[in-house]
């Protein structure tokens, strides 16, 4: 019989709080990292100050999970990406498939989440509409419920584990059903147990199948956005309001609304309509000189070329090549796919002359809104729930491993300008 993802948790988790306890113990006056005024007053840019185990971005190789360039393991399956990322192992085949018939179990959206979705405005932007439904399922919290009857620290991770099924359980169901009450698609699409997360989401949702690849499509898309270590706003925002042990409702809800805004998961959407902007202005796809006089166009009108540039990174996001490369083996022929292409030819050296940008490459936005564009998915809008029903699976996997490790809840010192400016005085 194989494991189940809480067996194999509960087996890997005296290890962990051992190995954490040390690491205090014996090392926890180490200094890792310096702040300066610099990084105070910018967003706290590299500083060292919170722990995440279940990946990491290099600036010059990417997103790495748990010792995987996302580039090797494009192709699994976000289940078994969910289960990496929280217990560090892929699972073996009998483990995934327990796992999603589990993931299923977990699958009944309550109905009153559909009443609280067609009562909200008919104008309401989908991650709203996201977000307020997986907060009004808070009522489902198992780790609430065990908390007001008195469960013991050690506990803890059990019921969040509970919760964080549920949630990833339903979440592609309620963003297939804000697709389709958003957009007047038509009845809701009921789940199947026959197939995978990612078909299933995509089946749901409504999508044409189109030779097969709108499943893989779907696959990728869910892989590659699942997690970005811990300081980005979603995972960061995530992981504080989880520290004050508020449940993974609220938590995962509050992290979606950081990835809400246009610098975060939203530039995707921004994106898409800055290369859809040069194909309307040049009246089709638009040659290299023409993207090169957008981007400058854009650069002296004070705005960002989305898409570009990344906080940490300093290369071309591999989750930008892995779509790039899917593009090329389906969609050569759309010109809109093919603009994405001959943009990531123009922007880098556009950006490199302008010289204030860290980072001239592409991000994952560069290049996955004209894939969901090509696959019928119109509504710009839109884009940033995908992203957000993938990202659920990163912030999930780290409440759970900080549950069980009994992380503290955080607190950073904030300092006063006038503070700062008594350090430098002299
Ligand atoms: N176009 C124009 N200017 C850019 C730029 C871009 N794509 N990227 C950075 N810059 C500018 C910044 O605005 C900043 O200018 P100021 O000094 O005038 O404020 C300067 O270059 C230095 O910024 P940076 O240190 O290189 O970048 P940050 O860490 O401050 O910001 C961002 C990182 C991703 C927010 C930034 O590169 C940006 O705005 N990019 C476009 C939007 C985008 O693609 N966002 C998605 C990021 C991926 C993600 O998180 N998805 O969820």
């Amino acid at each position: 019989m194989a494991k189940t993802l809480k067996e194999k948790l509960s087996e890997q988790i005296p290890k962990l709080r051992e190995e954490r306890g040390e690491l205090m113990k014996q090392h926890g006056e180490h200094v890792i990292s310096q702040v300066s005024v610099a990084q105070a007053i910018g967003g706290m840019r590299g500083v060292k100050g919170m722990v995440c185990d279940t990946s990491v971005v290099e600036p010059d190789k990417g997103l790495i999970i748990r010792g995987y360039p996302i580039m090797k393991i494009r192709e699994k399956l976000p289940e078994e990406i969910f289960w990496l990322l929280i217990t560090g192992e892929m699972p073996s085949e009998a483990e995934l498939k327990q796992f999603q018939d589990e993931l299923k179990d977990h699958g009944e959206v309550p109905k009153y989440v559909w009443k609280v979705l067609k009562s909200m405005p008919k104008t309401s932007h989908p991650m709203a509409m996201l977000d307020t439904a997986i907060l009004s399922m808070e009522n489902e919290s198992n780790f609430r419920k065990r908390y007001n009857e008195g469960m013991t620290k050690t506990e803890y991770w059990e019921p969040t584990l509970e919760d964080a099924m549920t949630v990833m359980g339903t979440i592609h169901t309620i963003a297939a059903g804000v697709y389709r009450i958003r957009y007047k698609k038509g009845e809701l699409i009921e789940p199947s147990r026959k197939l995978d997360w990612a078909a299933d989401f995509a089946k749901m949702l409504g999508l044409p199948p189109k030779k097969g690849s709108t499943y893989e499509m779907m696959r990728l898309y869910l892989t590659l956005h699942c997690d970005h270590e811990g300081g980005n706003v979603s995972a960061n925002t995530c992981h504080t309001v989880g520290s004050a042990l508020s449940d993974p409702f609220y938590a995962v809800s509050a992290g979606l609304n950081g990835l809400a805004g246009p610098l975060h998961g939203l530039a995707n959407q921004e994106c898409l309509n800055w290369v859809l902007q040069t194909i309307d202005k040049f009246g089709g796809a638009p040659t290299k000189d023409q993207i090169r006089d957008y981007a400058w166009e854009t650069l002296n009108g004070g705005k960002v070329i989305p898409g570009y540039g990344h906080a940490v990174l300093r290369v071309t996001d591999p989750r930008f090549e892995a779509f790039l490369a899917f593009g090329k083996k389906y969609l050569t022929k759309d010109p809109v796919f093919m603009t994405v292409s001959n943009v990531y030819d123009v922007v880098p050296e556009v950006l490199k002359e302008h010289g204030k940008a860290k980072n001239p490459w592409p991000n994952v936005d560069a290049g996955s809104g004209a894939i969901l564009y090509n696959f019928g998915l119109k509504e710009f809008e839109y884009y940033t729930v995908l992203f957000s029903v993938s990202r659920s699976m990163g912030m999930l996997s780290q409440l759970v491993l900080n549950r069980a490790l009994g992380t503290a809840i955080t607190r950073p010192k904030s300092v006063s300008t006038d503070w700062l400016k008594s350090q430098v005085k002299g």
